[in-house]
């Protein structure tokens, strides 16, 4: 880690800026970030690229796009009006109505006043002698603020396939995540999709349900387990209701933030048959209590991970008729919860519809997409539909897009290509008055508890500095070091870190993105929750305030 050689101006240069505070984005972070700087009495414009809120519920209408996350748990807690005021219909929201949900808090908040749609940000500029950013956005206007905080999401940047040939196909193609904003009729379609992957399970599943023929490209399966989503009665609403504050208490206890509960005992710290019937009530239970509420070494000591693949490989086989396309869905490459586990309803049943075909693409590999359809070693395919569920530039795609550029012009895709590193996954040295929402190294799991917790982290240190007449934050490089060293500290020992996913940075379709990084804090929520509060309270020491 490298600090570049820099002067922080005494004299400041006056400029009028035209905000306050520009916001990145109007998804879950962002509406709840100008919200709370709007409170806390700035001029605060967000920018955002799509035409309407939600972010990641905007983008990703993909028929089965669901929360895997309980719907109460993965919601704003902020506001009490709010908890009273919205019902969810389901266990686990459909997109539809999550996208409600979020356009309900932008109405009741009367947020639409200070965000601009269609307002793709394509670079921030740093101007030292004014301690303030400036934005350029797709149409060349351009805005300056004091502060920039950027709530781009984790999984925003789509990436296609590397595979030859795509602009070739001459019917409608979509990608999961740039699905179009009406309804694809799939009747007597023949039907392609590639991936398979949490938002590749979740098409799969819904479009199997009225499908001419469907055909499943895929390279690498997942270890899935089911949803078990129910709707939620008036009467059971109430009762969600009344136990809200209960419930966000728990999830603040958590490791990742989730409703469930790692359970204290290893797994062969009990006997075969209490063992066994504890992974039946697990495979029986809503939600993610499988992968975060198992034993407690089921996700980093190798033979008990072993054992849970084992069950869970055997209730594929229970469930899938054809014992060689059985076959081809168990992972062999990674363990149970290695990667991020897709929930699912009657997944692997689809596969025992006549018109629903599984192509494991190592056994005839594609070759490339023609005028009709996808060629491979074997044959070629015709289609009328192209579906790319082939997931996300996670991560630092969402940054890598923008040209973001702090100190003397230094580029931040250049510095994270030296070395992933930032301060609380909040804040990055040479980019003073930047901060992320769930950036790199930032706590991830239960989003929205998360983005709450940085949101108001965030608002607090500007809070604080407006109140002293402070300019200018700016990590310092101990203290990035310092995080960076704990970051891979608390890494050590699990087994998703020893995996290719977008958890660790790895993208087959990228240059460059081969190698696994540590791209996410795994460590648990409450030491998180008490560094970030511990600088706070100490009165942000590792920050260069002036
Ligand atoms: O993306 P993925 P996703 N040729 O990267 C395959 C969140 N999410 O959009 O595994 C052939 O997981 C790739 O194959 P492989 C959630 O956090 C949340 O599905 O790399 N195949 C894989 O199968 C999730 O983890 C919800 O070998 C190619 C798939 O495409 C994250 O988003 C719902 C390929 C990509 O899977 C990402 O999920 C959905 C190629 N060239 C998603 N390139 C909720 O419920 C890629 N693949 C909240």
């Amino acid at each position: 880690m490298k600090a570049i050689k820099k002067a922080v101006t005494k004299s400041v240069r006056k400029i009028e800026f035209d905000y306050d505070a520009i916001v990145i984005g109007a998804g879950i972070s962002g509406l709840y970030q100008l919200l709370k700087l709007r409170e806390a009495g700035l001029n605060v414009r967000a920018f955002e690229a799509g035409t309407g809120v939600g972010g990641t519920w905007y983008w990703n209408r993909y028929p089965g796009a669901r929360f895997d996350s309980e719907s109460y748990s993965y919601a704003y807690s902020f506001s009490q009006e709010l908890l009273d005021e919205w019902n969810w219909s389901e266990h686990f929201a459909s997109q539809p109505e999550i996208l409600s949900y979020l356009q309900y808090v932008a109405d009741k908040f009367d947020l639409l006043k200070d965000i601009q749609f269609s307002s793709d940000v394509k670079s921030a500029v740093y101007d030292e002698p004014a301690r303030g950013w400036k934005i350029t956005l797709g149409d060349g206007k351009q805005y300056r603020s004091r502060f920039l905080i950027a709530g781009v999401g984790l999984l925003s940047q789509p990436t296609m396939p590397n595979i030859e040939g795509i602009g070739d196909f001459e019917g409608p193609s979509f990608h999961t995540s740039r699905w179009p904003h009406r309804p694809v009729d799939f009747a007597g379609k023949k039907v392609a999709i590639i991936g398979t992957g949490a938002s590749g399970v979740q098409a799969i599943q819904e479009i199997c349900k009225n499908v001419g023929y469907l055909t499943v490209f895929q390279r690498r399966p997942n270890w899935c387990a089911p949803l078990h989503n129910a709707e939620i009665d008036p009467e059971e609403m109430k009762r969600i209701r009344l136990g809200y504050d209960e419930m966000f208490d728990r999830c603040d206890q958590t490791q990742a933030g989730f409703l469930h509960t790692v359970d204290p005992r290893g797994a062969f710290e009990v006997a075969e048959k209490e063992r066994y019937e504890f992974w039946e009530h697990l495979y029986a239970s809503k939600g993610f209590g499988i992968w975060q509420g198992n034993f407690k070494d089921v996700l980093s000591e190798l033979k008990a991970n072993e054992a849970m693949s084992g069950f869970v490989a055997d209730k594929i086989r229970d469930r899938v008729n054809d014992q060689d396309v059985a076959e081809k869905l168990i992972p062999k490459d990674h363990g149970f919860g290695t990667r991020r586990v897709p929930l699912e309803t009657n997944y692997y049943e689809s596969y025992n519809q006549e018109n629903v075909e599984l192509l494991d693409i190592n056994e005839t590999p594609i070759q490339r997409i023609t005028q009709k359809g996808i060629l491979t070693t074997e044959k070629e395919f015709e289609f009328d539909l192209i579906i790319y569920a082939t997931g996300f530039n996670a991560i630092l795609g969402s940054y890598d897009r923008i040209d973001i550029r702090g100190i003397g012009g230094h580029s931040l895709k250049e510095q994270w290509n030296q070395e992933l590193s930032t301060f609380l996954g909040l804040q990055i040295n040479n980019f003073p008055n930047l901060f992320m929402i769930l950036g790199p190294h930032a706590l991830l799991g239960n989003n929205p508890r998360s983005i709450e917790y940085n949101v108001e982290w965030i608002t607090d240190l500007i809070q604080y500095m407006r109140d002293r007449g402070l300019t200018r934050a700016e990590a310092t490089l101990e203290a990035v070091e310092s995080w960076y060293e704990y970051v891979l500290e608390q890494g050590e020992g699990l087994l998703s870190n020893k995996v290719d996913s977008w958890m660790t940075g790895v993208n087959s379709n990228l240059e460059g993105r081969q190698t696994r990084i540590i791209a996410r804090y795994s460590g648990s929520q409450a030491s998180y929750r008490s560094r970030c509060d511990g600088v706070a309270t100490s009165g942000y020491k590792e920050l260069n305030l002036t």
